[in-house]
């Protein structure tokens, strides 16, 4: 092709994507190891409870009219012409520290749920005039409007999935200014909706990057085992610009295996690789390989790992082999400092500490966690449940809740396709059977399939009691139907009951599937002691765990359990004084980080199940 058509069709290209500015439609796979400038720092912000600088006094938002005036926040005015009157300003306003929540930053921030904008300035320099730039947002909480030089990016709904927008043709090489509303609301219709047992942190509570990449560009990849094989690599690669149709080669060097595929008019290629032998990600040897993809302008490395995960009749096989899952839930939060988790550091304390419990598994609770996260644990060898947050009540009925839960789902999925570690998508946690709630998660459970056949489909259910045997717990949910491992929330001797209940409760599980317990536990305070029948105290929750775990030991079908919780949490349901303090307390490690006795029950518990499935 003649350069000077080769450029017309650029500008062409240019034109297109600056009307579909406002649109953040897809999403730019492995963003940690493209050519980034990072935009974590200080950024300038200001409280808005009442919404002020994004409707004007008739409660019409700046953004719809298109002669904003001097009150809409984004327009971030100075005040050069002392007539003027502008009653905000970023620049005297104070800063918060991005990536982070503002409620730990901040005490008369702690309890606050609303609008904040930041703002951000920076100067930007192209490494070549023809690439194409975007900003990344790991996540905020919960929506948030996004506005580079005055010109709306788009908005985003929910608070725990990574989104970005091009902003190739607004981008200036002095004197940017990126301004985000963020709102923490909690919304009756959300995903999550307005009841949760966690802190509802706001703010831009993961990494903001700009993300350089040529003007067509590798947006996109899927690269794992090929469901039912052992040793075929299969996958996709997505090319994003104005010359889609081009050659992409796939290589995985230390395998010394390539191929090289045609992407069609869509920018879409699929590829299959068939290495002699492959070394498969297991948590004793959790190999990564290094894979390159390139097309003719862009490069793209990655460290994949490859291994199969299924279910037979009621065990689940990784690697073929029959696997016990030594878990712990973990929330996206680090107790001694108090706030969300959003650091490589937190990931790897976090996950240190599941270690120490000798697990070989993780259910990352309520939301998609941040990428760190599931890097660390892809490295560490600890396989990872992932879950929607679609947590106990949400708007079954609601077709935008759906088509927001649908989103979650699919961003978090976009994200982590490529970990070895996660093995399994959780629907939902603790949601109220009806046929609304079924279909809802149904709809859910097909979306996940379609994207990814290659992980396992579950969600935490409950059960519920026989009115003629007060001893008999029984797990029957039509969703269970649907998934692929049976996971059941129970809290035999907190909530219900005793500890002792639990020597006498036996379990009603018609499935012919695996059973896994996603959560049990109860509250201690670290450092409270006592007789084991005194609640809050370290004995008490010692014997719960004591008692459940023999308890659960006597289901046939059971295949793995992660206790609620590593940590103890910060949650605003949890208000007795002197005990709680607004801390959920089902921490087997307390908000100090020191363990408590049931830490040691249940390390001595996953050592001796190692040591079964070893010999097995
Ligand atoms: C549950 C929820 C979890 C709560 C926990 C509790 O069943 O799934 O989010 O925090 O119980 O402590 O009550």
């Amino acid at each position: 092709m003649k350069t000077s058509k080769l450029i017309l069709l650029f500008y062409l290209f240019l034109a297109l994507t600056s009307q579909a500015i406002t649109k953040s439609s897809f999403l730019i796979q492995n963003v940690p190891n493209r050519n980034i400038i990072s935009l974590n720092g200080k950024w300038n912000y200001i409280i808005d409870p009442y919404e002020t600088g994004y409707y004007d006094y008739r409660y019409k938002p700046y953004d719809e009219s298109p002669n904003p005036g001097n009150g809409a926040f984004y327009l971030d005015k100075k005040q050069t012409d002392k007539t003027e009157l502008i009653e905000y300003s970023f620049d005297k306003s104070p800063t918060l520290w991005v990536p982070g929540d503002w409620n730990s930053q901040d005490d008369k921030l702690l309890y606050y749920e609303g609008t904040i904008w930041y703002r951000r300035l920076f100067d930007y320099a192209k490494s070549s005039p023809n690439n194409r730039v975007f900003v990344h947002f790991g996540a905020a909480n919960y929506e948030s409007d996004v506005y580079l030089n005055g010109k709306k990016l788009g908005k985003h709904i929910g608070g725990f999935t990574p989104f970005n927008y091009e902003i190739t043709n607004l981008l200036k090489e002095k004197g940017n200014s990126l301004v985000v509303k963020v709102d923490n609301k909690r919304k009756r219709e959300g995903v999550p909706t307005l009841n949760t047992d966690w802190w509802n942190y706001g703010g831009l509570t993961r990494d903001v990057n700009l993300v350089e990449v040529p003007s067509t560009f590798i947006q996109d990849y899927f690269v794992q085992l090929k469901k039912g094989t052992t040793n075929e690599i299969a996958g996709f690669v997505q090319l994003n610009g104005y010359v889609l149709q081009q050659t992409v080669k796939i290589r995985i060097p230390e395998l010394k295996i390539s191929t090289e595929v045609k992407t069609d008019s869509t920018g879409k290629a699929i590829f299959t690789l068939n290495p002699q032998k492959i070394e498969r990600w297991c948590p004793e040897d959790p190999k990564l390989y290094q894979v390159e993809i390139t097309c003719e302008d862009n490069k793209v490395i990655d460290k994949i790992g490859f291994r199969t995960i299924e279910t037979k009749g009621t065990d689940i096989l990784l690697n073929g082999k029959s696997i016990f899952l030594r878990g712990i839930c973990i929330h996206e939060e680090n107790a001694l400092r108090g706030g969300r988790a959003y650091s490589e550091q937190d990931a790897q304390m976090l996950l240190n500490s599941a270690k120490e419990l000798n697990c070989n598994y993780v259910r990352l609770a309520h939301y998609p966690h941040n990428e760190y996260m599931i890097r660390k644990a892809d490295e560490m060898g600890i396989m990872v449940w992932e879950e929607n947050p679609v947590y106990w009540t949400i708007q079954w009925d609601n077709p935008e809740t759906l088509a927001n839960a649908t989103q979650q789902l699919t961003d978090e999925i976009s994200r982590d396709k490529n970990r070895a570690c996660v093995i399994i998508w959780s629907m939902a946690n603790e949601t109220p059977v009806s046929d609304a709630r079924t279909n809802f998660l149904k709809t859910l459970a097909n979306k996940a399939r379609l994207l990814d056949n290659t992980r396992l489909i579950s969600a935490a259910l409950e059960t519920h009691g026989n009115p003629a045997n007060p001893n008999e717990r029984i797990v029957e949910d039509p969703f269970a139907d649907y998934v692929d491992i049976v996971n059941f929330n129970e809290y035999v001797g907190w909530y219900d009951g005793l500890p002792d209940k639990c020597d006498n409760i036996s379990w009603t599980i018609k499935y012919n599937k695996p059973v896994m317990i996603s959560e049990f536990g109860a509250g201690a305070l670290q450092g409270l002691h006592g007789d084991a029948l005194t609640r809050w105290t370290e004995e008490y929750q010692e014997d719960v765990y004591v008692r459940t775990l023999k308890m659960l030991s006597k289901i046939p079908q059971f295949r793995g359990v992660t206790p609620w919780i590593l940590y103890d949490f910060r949650s605003p349901k949890r208000v007795l004084p002197n005990i709680q303090d607004g801390w959920n307390r089902k921490g087997v490690i307390g908000q100090n980080g020191t363990k408590k006795k049931a830490f040691y029950v249940l390390r001595k518990f996953y050592d001796e199940m190692e040591q079964k499935y070893t010999k097995k």
